[in-house]
């Protein structure tokens, strides 16, 4: 029996002709900044993203940090919505990374509202933190995919710029946002001071993100990455990765997109599972079953649907490169045959 894994979109493998652009990569020491194939791959980011420059790192987790490092000092703080990357599942980087403290707002399904930002920023005060940098999350992930609407995006950041905050876009899956919304990444990004992309999610490379930003930045940032260790060497053969899914696998996202409406169309229909087929907006599903999570989780496990529980009766189940129809189709039985037994 085929597993089919919906754990995560990181789990995809390389294609033959991603493998086939890495193995052909012109390479260099790009600690010396002599690599081209990464020179290349940092100038595609911040065309795409409408910022002067980018910097490629192995994850996104560093990439996000490197961010945090570069927007505050200890004692200041971010604001951030309570479920998001930086403060969820990065390890606690923010406070032992940077001595930042984080300040969660509550989000509706991941997005915020100028007045919650506006309220949330401290006033001068010798008692309390500085207010100091906002991080967003687009698409947001515990929000189950959530695009954030332009015009929405534009108002909390204007809220968070009046209040003297920069802006840091984590934008993991910003290319699955502009598939799903048909706007570009760089609408959101440059609004930005600093915006995140990972080649390691939907987009099917095996590892690798990018920081883009001012050119000032990005040069700052490039000093941060060597301190946490993440200057590496010939990454040409990363980078090429990068390169090729910027180019191929882009516009296919809208192909996860749609198994993951027919994979929520398909539950709706069985007893035991809440799903909002209408509020898939993205790649990504949350489900909620009758049955403990963690049962579900070893129910489907032993019929090979691989997903991952996120609260005591929710799971969640990502849609990928390497997801096809068929699966799909195949995963419903599944789910049901787990449901009836
Ligand atoms: N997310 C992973 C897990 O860490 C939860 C996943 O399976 O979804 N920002 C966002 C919004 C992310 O979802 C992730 C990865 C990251 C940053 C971190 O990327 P990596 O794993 O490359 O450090």
């Amino acid at each position: 029996m085929k597993p089919i894994d919906f754990r995560s979109d990181t789990v995809t493998r390389p294609t033959p002709a991603m493998r086939r652009a890495m193995a052909e990569a012109e390479v260099g020491d790009d600690v010396y900044g002599e690599d081209p194939t990464v020179n290349r791959l940092e100038e595609r980011v911040a065309e795409r993203l409408g910022l002067e420059a980018a910097l490629f790192v192995p994850s996104g987790t560093q990439a996000n940090q490197i961010a945090m490092g570069l927007h505050c000092r200890p004692g200041d703080e971010v604001l951030t919505e309570a479920g998001s990357h930086i403060i969820q599942y990065e390890g606690g980087a923010v406070s032992a990374l940077w001595g930042i403290q984080p300040h969660p707002l509550p989000g509706d399904r991941g997005l915020l509202t100028p007045e919650q930002v506006a309220e949330a920023v401290r006033a001068e005060n010798i008692h309390a933190p500085r207010s100091r940098l906002l991080s967003l999350e687009n698409t947001h992930n515990r929000g189950g995919g959530t695009v954030w609407p332009l015009e929405r995006f534009r108002e909390v950041v204007e809220a968070a710029r009046k209040a003297g905050l920069a802006v840091h876009l984590d934008g993991a899956r910003l290319f699955n946002a502009q598939v799903a919304a048909g706007t570009p990444a760089a609408s959101w990004a440059r609004l930005t001071d600093t915006t995140s992309v990972c080649f390691s999610k939907g987009l099917g490379a095996p590892v690798g993100s990018a920081l883009a930003g001012s050119k000032a930045l990005i040069l700052e940032a490039r000093r941060l990455r060597k301190r946490l260790g993440g200057g590496m060497r010939q990454a040409g053969v990363l980078a090429a990765a990068a390169l090729h899914a910027l180019e191929h696998h882009v516009e296919r996202l809208a192909e996860d997109h749609a198994h993951t409406r027919r994979l929520a169309a398909g539950l709706a229909e069985m007893t035991g599972v809440k799903v909002e087929p209408a509020r898939v907006e993205t790649n990504i599903l949350l489900v909620e079953f009758a049955r403990p999570a963690s049962e579900m989780v070893s129910r489907l496990t032993a019929l090979g649907v691989l997903l991952n529980a996120t609260g005591t009766h929710t799971v969640r189940l990502v849609c990928h490169l390497d997801i096809s129809a068929a699966d799909v189709t195949e995963a419903l039985t599944r789910i049901r045959r787990a449901l009836e037994s």
